[in-house]
């Protein structure tokens, strides 16, 4: 059983690796909720749904989220009518939005619904939200507060940060359902996803650090940034302005103490002795899932 911490698209990615690699091993995903928002009424949790499409076949590989040949009917409309469309939700994807609002508002909680969308799309992943309480992810930026998807979305991420808070993590519970896969898990890995951002709000849900901590030989986590350069996002850029290290080292010196093992590309081999230095084994490979070989390869280096 293998329990993976996870944010959108490079989780995605690794998790269908992970399932093309092996078709029995049981896979679960703690997914953040961090990006979770609402508008237009309606509950949205883009890191789930990014996961689920994905590993459902669904999803639009090339923009990374929403729907593949989804139609934007309902937004066009809403522009025409002055509302606020700067965040794209497709005529499909509306759907499972309406769905999780619906049910959430009958007193279904966040691991339920998710429970019956994955049963939905077929997933035989498990998917959990870390935590059924709200977590909201802030950016104090140059230009003022914002929500995370104001900072991400809508300014296009190129807003200088001081700071990033993560509201209601503190005190949001750690689902039972996602402490059993932690707890139980042969192996936790941390997915190549933003650290600061994605799984900086996982870890801080009371519970998961102190279990990781506790597990850290069975932690591998793989470095989101190659080379310096993270291959989606703004992980580099937030890495710099928030004072750290925009690599591979200065993601292993995020996670010290809670990884065993720190899974590194290739280009970044010659910073593997550092990274052996705080405290973790290094295994070099090659991180890009650019096709099905170089995923296949990422996935045995996480089974290893
Ligand atoms: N990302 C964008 O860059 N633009 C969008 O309009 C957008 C809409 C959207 C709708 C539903 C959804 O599940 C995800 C969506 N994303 C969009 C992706 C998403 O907001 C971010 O990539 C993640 O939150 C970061 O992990």
């Amino acid at each position: 059983m293998i329990t993976v911490l996870s944010g959108g698209v490079g989780a995605a990615r690794l998790l269908r690796a992970l399932r093309r690699h092996d078709p029995v091993v049981a896979l679960t995903a703690v997914v953040n909720v961090g990006d979770d928002l609402t508008l237009h009424g309606l509950n949205i949790c883009p890191d789930l749904d990014t996961i689920m499409y994905t590993l459902a076949g669904a999803n639009d590989d090339e923009r990374g989220w929403g729907l593949a040949g989804e139609s934007w009917r309902v937004m066009e409309r809403l522009g025409e009518l002055g509302g606020e469309d700067w965040f794209s939700l497709g005529d499909l994807d509306l759907a499972t939005h309406l769905y999780r609002t619906q049910r959430l508002a009958q007193g279904a909680t966040k691991t339920e619904v998710t429970a019956e969308l994955a049963a939905h799309f077929g997933l035989d992943v498990t998917l959990l939200p870390v935590s059924d309480d709200v977590i909201a992810t802030e950016f104090e930026t140059e230009q003022g507060e914002m929500s995370f998807q104001e900072y991400f979305v809508r300014r296009h991420h190129d807003v200088r940060v001081n700071a990033v808070r993560v509201r209601g993590a503190d005190e949001a519970r750690l689902s039972d359902a996602a402490r059993r896969s932690l707890v139980e898990a042969e192996r936790i890995v941390i997915a190549p996803s933003n650290p600061l951002i994605s799984i900086d709000p996982i870890l801080r849900v009371p519970g998961v650090r102190e279990i990781l901590a506790e597990r850290h030989d069975d932690v591998v986590a793989i470095s989101p940034l190659v080379g310096g350069v993270a291959l989606k996002g703004p992980a580099d850029r937030l890495m710099r302005e928030l004072g750290g290290r925009a690599d591979a080292l200065g993601v292993a010196e995020h996670y010290r103490g809670l990884v065993g093992q720190m899974i590194i590309d290739v280009v970044d081999a010659p910073l593997a002795d550092a990274i052996a230095a705080t405290g973790c084994r290094v295994r070099v490979t090659t991180t890009v899932m650019a096709d099905s070989a170089h995923a296949r390869a990422l996935a045995e280096a996480v089974r290893a």
